[in-house]
């Protein structure tokens, strides 16, 4: 039997030999066991995640023999044991359009009956809708989710169709992110409701891969592990769905689409899953129905002409994809889940917020540098704003100042003419007063002089009548 040990030069925290750290993990300061925290910074301000390992590096590694049996052999299976306690997780979003016989094919790869109706051919937009159910097989337990997108390709403008395939995938992401950047975490009674598989289901047209089987696909590669498969192949002919095969494997090469692969890295999967790569996509039948074959009930779609059996290998793939997706590489896709699709948006996320692995000068930047130093950008952000408000409340302030001046000299101005109006206008009255005055007495001087006149004369033709 064989050890290995690392010398490592003696760590602040640990003793010369305390605590052994996982890749992305760092010692606890008070117990010295790893912790897994991607956010967790030394106590010190002036110690940095770089300080504690400065010689990792260069860090020499003996071979040792044991003189006798340790135990530590136990640990695949310690792992096992609380694998299986724990329960696992496992999320499938199916993509295909209205019809294309998405919950046919969960029910018959799960072997059960899961909650679905049939969705309209009416929405005017993609929308995802998620049933997670508890499942359990000898003494394993699933919990699974499965998203179904309902009203796919159903709209008249399929262009952005993908937009709310992508957010939900993207919501997965934050909030397995947040949970992660939380104080106080619990990954591990976290739901992780990441998509781990990404059934597209392709219409079995013969012809080839439709625009919005392209875009959709091509947005989704580096998010998701994309399965293709070939809905209804029962309703294709044989030497047509070679030619079909052929023509999806080329266009989703010429469209540089990264569909996801059956990992060939370990020796004993290598053979099947390079040769189940070979055969991608998968092209399935689903079906809810038994029909009794020799002595035994077997899910089958019954045709005037014949049956077909979903589980044989010679009518379908059903059971290709089934070993491959649940039996033989489920762990796989978690794994790729967690290790290159979030890892992708994390680092994205955490570059747009301003954090770096590496500074300007190509030294390493811990958390905590990043962190003061994006406070300290944020601070001066906010004085510079703050003077900004300030002078423009200033300037403003002025420019009201002397608009309020200009009202003030024109309303003055408007005053001084209108009194003078009002001076001429008197003016004119009192003229015109003195006229209608002067004209008056005028009058009454005339009228005095026709009475008297009158009165003479009849005071005349008085007299001569007397006589
Ligand atoms: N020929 C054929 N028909 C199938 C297959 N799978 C499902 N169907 C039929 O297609 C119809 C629709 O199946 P569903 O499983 O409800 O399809 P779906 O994609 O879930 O439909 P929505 O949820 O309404 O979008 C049903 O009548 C199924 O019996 C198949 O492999 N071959
Ligand atoms: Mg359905």
């Amino acid at each position: 039997m064989a050890a290995v040990a690392v010398e490592r030069p003696p760590s602040p925290y640990c003793g010369a030999e305390g605590g052994g750290s996982r890749e992305g993990s760092v010692p606890s300061p008070s117990s010295g066991q790893s912790v897994a925290s991607p956010l967790f910074t030394p106590p010190s301000p002036d110690l940095h995640l770089g300080d504690w390992y400065p010689a990792q590096a260069e860090e020499k590694v003996r071979t040792l023999k044991l003189s006798g049996h340790v135990g530590f052999d136990s640990l695949p299976d310690q792992l096992v044991a609380k694998s299986t306690q724990n329960g696992f997780t496992f999320n499938i979003l199916c993509i295909g359009e209205t019809g294309m016989g998405k919950s046919t094919l969960m029910d018959t790869l799960f072997n059960t009956s899961f909650e679905s109706n049939p969705a309209p051919h009416t929405l005017p937009a993609v929308k995802l809708k998620s049933h997670t159910y508890e499942l359990q097989e000898s003494n394993v337990k699933l919990k699974l989710t499965i998203v179904d997108t309902v009203g796919y390709g159903d709209q008249i403008n399929k262009g952005d169709s993908f937009t709310a395939i992508v957010d939900y995938i993207d919501k997965q992401f934050d909030d397995y992110l947040q949970e992660e950047l939380k104080i106080k975490r619990s990954l591990s009674s976290y739901h992780d409701t990441r998509i781990h598989a990404c059934l597209y289901f392709i219409c079995p047209t013969g012809h080839g891969l439709k625009s919005i089987d392209l875009v959709c696909m091509k947005k989704l590669d580096s998010k998701v592990n994309i399965i293709p498969i070939i809905a209804k192949a029962d309703t294709i002919s044989k030497s047509e769905l070679t030619k079909f095969k052929q023509r999806i494997t080329q266009e989703i090469k010429t469209n540089n689409i990264h569909i996801y692969q059956f990992p060939t890295n370990d020796d004993t999967m290598a053979k099947v899953n390079t040769d189940m790569n070979s055969q991608l996509p998968f092209a399935v039948v689903g079906s809810t129905d038994f029909v009794r074959v020799g002595n035994k009930m077997v899910r089958a779609r019954q045709y005037p002409w014949g049956t077909v059996q979903v589980e044989n290998e010679s009518h379908c793939d059903f059971t290709k994809l089934r070993e491959m997706l649940i039996r033989t590489n489920m762990e796989d896709m978690r794994e790729v889940t967690h290790q290159r699709h979030y890892e992708l948006y994390r680092k994205k996320i955490l570059e747009t917020m301003g954090f770096t692995d590496i500074g300007e000068d190509n030294q390493p930047v811990s958390f905590q540098q990043t962190f003061e130093q994006k406070r300290v950008e944020h601070r001066e952000e906010l004085q510079r704003k703050e003077d900004e408000m300030r002078q423009t409340f200033v300037l403003r302030v002025k420019e009201k100042e002397t608009e309020l001046k200009e009202v003030e000299k024109e309303l003055l101005n408007k005053y001084d003419a209108r009194k003078r109006e009002h001076v001429d206008e008197k003016k004119r009255y009192e003229e015109l007063k003195k006229r209608l005055e002067d004209e008056r007495a005028e009058f009454m001087k005339r009228k005095h002089q026709v009475s008297t006149q009158q009165l003479s004369s009849h005071t005349m033709t008085l007299g001569k009548k007397k006589k």
